[in-house]
């Protein structure tokens, strides 16, 4: 018999609500679990599109907001194969953001929100998506907080408003696979929140490789 497919499972959220903290102890836990899994970070800065991307959130470099709204989809493109292989041979997918963020912190800088969908039209569409949220008072007091180009309260907030409405149009399109969750609390209390989504989308039947937008 061949093996089930593996859940792809993003993680999104507002700059500083404590993402990849939760990624990684939850990628420890399912590998103590005995569960083959991979994490993939959103940029994925060791590529040259992601170098490209990188300069740009340290304000080493500027671009257009289409420009860079490209280059963050393309970059999703060129790790799509490799997310589609493990996940047919059985591997967990763990995304450190993906393209819901690309939506909202375009749109967030005025684009239409149709522009900002279209270029990931086809991606894959993970099963579940984690969107952890903490008022923007509490980001800006987390660790580091200001050093790249988006890590400013004004703009979160509105990212924060369009992600919402991603929410939304994600709920229109593919039906119940966004959990909010509220990450203001300690690591850990967060950590069992996360930990019970998860084991619900483990635990479901998932369809064949849906596709995103
Ligand atoms: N972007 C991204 C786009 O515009 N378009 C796109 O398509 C994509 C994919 C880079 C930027 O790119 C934008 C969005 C971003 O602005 P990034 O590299 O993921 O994206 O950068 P950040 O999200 O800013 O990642 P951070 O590492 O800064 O934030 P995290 O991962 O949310 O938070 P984390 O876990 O690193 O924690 C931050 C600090 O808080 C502490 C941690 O110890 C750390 O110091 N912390 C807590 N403190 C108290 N209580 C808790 N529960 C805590 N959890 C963590
Ligand atoms: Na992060």
């Amino acid at each position: 018999m061949m093996a089930p497919r593996g859940a792809f499972i993003v993680f999104e959220g507002l700059d500083r609500s404590g993402k990849t903290t939760q990624v990684q102890r939850l990628v420890q836990r399912l590998e103590a679990d005995g569960r083959a899994v991979r994490l993939q970070k959103f940029p994925d800065r060791t590529t040259s599109i992601g170098r490209m991307i990188d300069s740009y959130l340290q304000t080493k470099s500027d671009l257009d907001d289409r420009a860079i709204h490209l280059l963050f989809s393309a970059n999703r493109w060129e790790c799509a194969n490799a997310i589609e292989r493990d996940l047919a041979q059985g591997v967990t997918v763990i995304a450190d953001r993906y393209g819901f963020s690309g939506i909202a912190f375009s749109a967030a800088k005025g684009l239409p929100f149709s522009f900002c969908l279209q270029p990931d039209t086809g991606l894959p569409l993970p099963d579940s998506v984690i969107y952890l949220t903490v008022n923007p008072e509490v980001a800006a007091s987390r660790a580091a907080y200001g050093l790249e180009r988006y890590e400013t309260k004004d703009i979160q907030t509105r990212v924060r408003e369009r992600f919402d409405e991603v929410a939304n149009e994600v709920q229109r399109r593919h039906g119940n696979i966004w959990h909010t969750i509220d990450a203001s609390g300690s690591v850990d209390d967060v950590q069992e929140k996360v930990w019970a989504a998860v084991t619900s989308t483990l635990n479901a039947d998932f369809p064949s490789m849906g596709r995103l937008w």
